[in-house]
């Protein structure tokens, strides 16, 4: 998922609200038919969604559809998937089995569509139950859908019979860290891209800031937003600074130098492959000029 940052949830039968969305700076916004829309809501905002697929708003548009285990699912996917969305995003997915059957569903429908088979990608959230993130090694064999997986703690909280994720100083509970560490080497192995989940406590600027930081130091390349006003501070906290784009420049300099080894060393620091890999990601991540 190159150049995503942030994606924007909104409720898909809210013309209003996804007016706002897609102009807003979000890399990328999530058409929700899941829990923020009413299942009696639920056919209106599937041709909704579907106009504003069709209607081609230069960004990258994901849907996301109702449990594959729900009635709810295949017609979600029948009504969306001709309006070529960027991506499908799979809430309560239990592991890679469930992105390879969602994989067949686009793959019958991106042929009735006269679509190359494979267009659609997948993005999972592969934590909203326990069974999840204990399954959470199993989708590498699902790399060529999957585009991103997106780690959430409010239902795993209601799987596990919590009565908060937040421990008293605000801090994720052991159980919700695990899960957010696990999905980030999930995505690893499967060459996805690790989101980091939503901060609900939306009007908090400075909390969602220090949330954003720590998810962009562990590696996670984007965070998704609930809210409009989220999306400037992920933005900023996901794109490389001048100061970082310049060290990361001055790494690969030292390594394609003309006296290029396996081992360098840079202001006092030893500097090997591992480096030189993180270096050229930031530069993948510079805004272009
Ligand atoms: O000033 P206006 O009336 O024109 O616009 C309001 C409001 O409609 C708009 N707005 C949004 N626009 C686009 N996308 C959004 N997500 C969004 N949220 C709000 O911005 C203007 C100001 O809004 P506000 O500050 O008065 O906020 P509200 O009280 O109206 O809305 C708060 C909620 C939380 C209800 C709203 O932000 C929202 O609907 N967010 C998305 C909820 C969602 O999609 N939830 C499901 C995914 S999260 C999940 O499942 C975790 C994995």
């Amino acid at each position: 998922m190159e150049n995503v940052r942030s994606l924007l949830f909104v409720p898909g039968d809210s013309d209003r609200k996804i007016a706002k969305a897609l102009a807003s700076s979000a890399d990328a916004v999530i058409l929700d038919l899941e829990d923020s829309v009413l299942p009696a809501q639920r056919p209106a905002a599937r041709e909704l969604c579907r106009s504003v697929l069709q209607s081609g708003s230069g960004k990258k548009l994901v849907v996301r559809i109702n449990p594959l285990d729900t009635p709810d699912a295949l017609a979600d996917l029948a009504a969306v998937v001709r309006g070529r969305p960027y991506a499908i995003m799979l809430p309560k997915c239990r592991s890679a089995q469930d992105v390879r059957v969602v994989g067949y569903h686009l793959s019958a429908l991106e042929a009735r569509d006269g679509m190359t088979v494979g267009a659609t990608k997948v993005l999972s959230i592969a934590t909203e139950t326990a069974e999840s993130v204990l399954a959470a090694g199993s989708y590498a064999a699902e790399a060529s859908r999957l585009a991103g997986l997106l780690w959430g703690a409010e239902d795993l909280a209601a799987d596990i019979g919590a009565r908060s994720s937040r421990q008293l100083d605000g801090r994720y509970a052991a159980a919700y860290r695990l899960a957010r560490e696990l999905c980030l080497l999930a995505a690893t192995t499967a060459r996805a891209a690790p989101i980091d989940a939503v901060y609900t406590d939306f009007r908090n600027q400075a909390g969602l800031k220090l949330e954003a930081e720590a998810a962009a130091r562990d590696g996670f390349t984007a965070k998704a937003a609930i809210h409009p006003d989220q999306v400037a501070v992920i933005n900023e906290v996901f794109t490389p600074t001048s100061d970082e784009i310049a060290h990361a420049r001055r790494i690969v300099e030292v390594f394609e130098g003309a006296a290029a080894t396996g081992v360098a060393a840079l202001d006092g620091k030893m500097l090997a492959r591992p480096e030189l890999l993180i270096a050229k990601r930031t530069l993948s991540r510079a805004p272009q000029p």
